[in-house]
């Protein structure tokens, strides 16, 4: 590549003067100096200063087939080749969209059969608020257009997607803020459940919260509510087994339509295609992205359920549509990617073998670690409280100082770990076997171990 010809410090100068990244403080990053990578292979990304880091985060939650895959880079360039791009808006369509959006019917629960495509999580999250308000404004029903939410639910940074979500420092930065939203707790026991409450009566007070919010709007008013099987972003938040079949008879006894977000949970990361299907949710509208690709490409849609899509159909012109909706490169990624999840069982493994060792080793190597909290699981997705004290589950100060220098230490010993506020994550490829999963425990105690010295406590 042409770029190897440049330093690290030409590399960092010309990013320091000219790039603003995501969700970043950049007085700090100028001051930390930004890591270039340079390079990913199976587990492990590498950087311009020649460090390989194994990547407990799977990029940003989504490269659940792991790195260097040469079958999707030859499938992306050859479709290319054959038709680099072409829309999908008039009366056209082509090989991998179609393809795609049969596969993913096939794949989906059995209500859901209709694909609209985005190319991000949020963009298809304002495509899923729009849709449901669409369904019932073509009843007759505009007025019901109140979607129910939660507290630290990560739904994209559109205008619209940060509305949804329920991320306080999110709306802080928003100004107005599109109506129609309102939020409600988050399914998190750790923090929320009261003294001696069982895990199975906070899942149905945290499930009634919802019914009390679509009851004090009107559920004439109520279009949806929406969540994230498991709260990803919001720090692998994971609902006991009791909230969502609960939230499920909620929805059909007051006719309110219910939106998953699967951006983080769909393909495998949970031990099933999708997490609604181990969970017992019928959603009549399903958002997915990340892991659809990969990450190899970007793109992201919208699953609609046949109640839903049968009113649209009929329902004249939808005037929404995006420049990419369905980009063929990215279908064909899609349409690869999934092949290698299906012929490598990557989700049988998630469910019967790494996704249960992987909590089982954490609990084995820092159970009892004077700075660990709970430690939970479900598939390859993880946690770990960060606490001061873990009787009373107190926290350092200030706020996610505790988990901050955890998530330093771990990268510091060859791991890339996420801090959300006091919660470490591990949100791995699917591809981890036990012998990584071993790497990464030990990894894991040894950032423990440097956060607590450096604590002092
Ligand atoms: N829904 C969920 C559940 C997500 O996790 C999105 C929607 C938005 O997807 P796009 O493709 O628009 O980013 C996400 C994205 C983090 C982090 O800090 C997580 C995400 C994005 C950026 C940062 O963990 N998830």
């Amino acid at each position: 590549m042409a770029y190897k010809n440049f330093s690290t410090e030409q590399l960092q100068a010309a990013d320091n003067a000219h790039h603003l990244h995501p969700f970043t403080d950049h007085d700090e990053l100028r001051q930390a100096g930004v890591r270039v990578v340079t390079g990913a292979e199976g587990h492990f990304i590498h950087d311009s200063e020649g460090r390989s880091i194994l990547d407990g985060m799977a990029g940003l939650w989504c490269v659940n087939v792991g790195y260097g895959r040469d079958e999707l880079a030859d499938v992306a360039c050859q479709q290319m080749k054959e038709l680099a791009y072409y829309n999908t808006f008039f009366k056209s369509t082509h090989p991998p969209a179609a393809l795609l959006a049969k596969r993913l019917a096939e794949l989906a629960p059995a209500n859901i059969n209709q694909v609209f495509y985005g190319a991000s999580g949020s963009e298809s999250n304002d495509t899923a608020i729009r849709t449901v308000r669409h369904f019932w404004a073509l009843q007759g029903k505009p007025e019901k257009n109140i979607i129910i939410s939660r507290n630290d639910a990560y739904h994209g940074s559109t205008i619209a997607a940060t509305s949804m979500g329920g991320m306080s420092a999110m709306h802080g930065q928003l100004g107005p803020r599109v109506p129609g939203f309102v939020h409600v707790m988050a399914p998190y026991a750790y923090e929320l459940a009261k003294p001696g409450e069982s895990d199975e009566a906070f899942g149905l007070r945290a499930a009634k919260a919802v019914e009390d919010a679509i009851v004090a709007a009107g559920p004439e008013n109520v279009a949806a509510f929406v969540g994230e099987p498991i709260q990803g972003a919001g720090g692998v938040k994971i609902p006991p087994a009791s909230y969502w079949p609960e939230i499920q008879r909620i929805c059909k006894k007051y006719d309110i339509l219910l939106m998953i977000d699967e951006v983080i949970t769909g393909f495998g990361r949970t031990g099933s295609w999708f997490a609604c299907q181990s969970m017992g949710i019928e959603p009549d509208t399903m958002t997915i992205a990340k892991g659809l690709t990969s990450g190899y490409q970007p793109l992201s849609a919208v699953l609609v359920g046949d109640r839903m899509a049968d009113v649209l159909a009929k329902g004249g012109e939808y005037y929404h549509g995006y420049t990419y909706s369905g980009h063929p490169v990215c279908c064909a990624v899609a349409l690869a990617n999934i092949d290698i999840i299906e012929r490598e069982g990557l989700i049988d493994r998630v469910r019967d073998d790494t996704g249960p060792y992987l909590v089982e080793r954490l609990k084995a190597v820092v159970g009892d670690h004077p700075i660990a909290g709970e430690i939970r699981g479900y598939g390859l997705l993880a946690a770990i409280e960060i606490v001061s004290d873990r009787d009373s589950k107190q926290r350092f100060e200030p706020a996610g100082h505790g988990a901050s220098l955890v998530r330093d230490h771990s990268i510091a010993a060859g791991m890339m770990m996420r801090a959300v506020g006091d919660t470490m994550i591990l949100s791995p490829p699917l591809t981890w076997t036990r012998e990584t999963i071993d790497m990464a425990t030990d990894i894991v105690k040894t950032a423990l171990d440097g956060a607590q010295k450096e604590l002092g406590v």
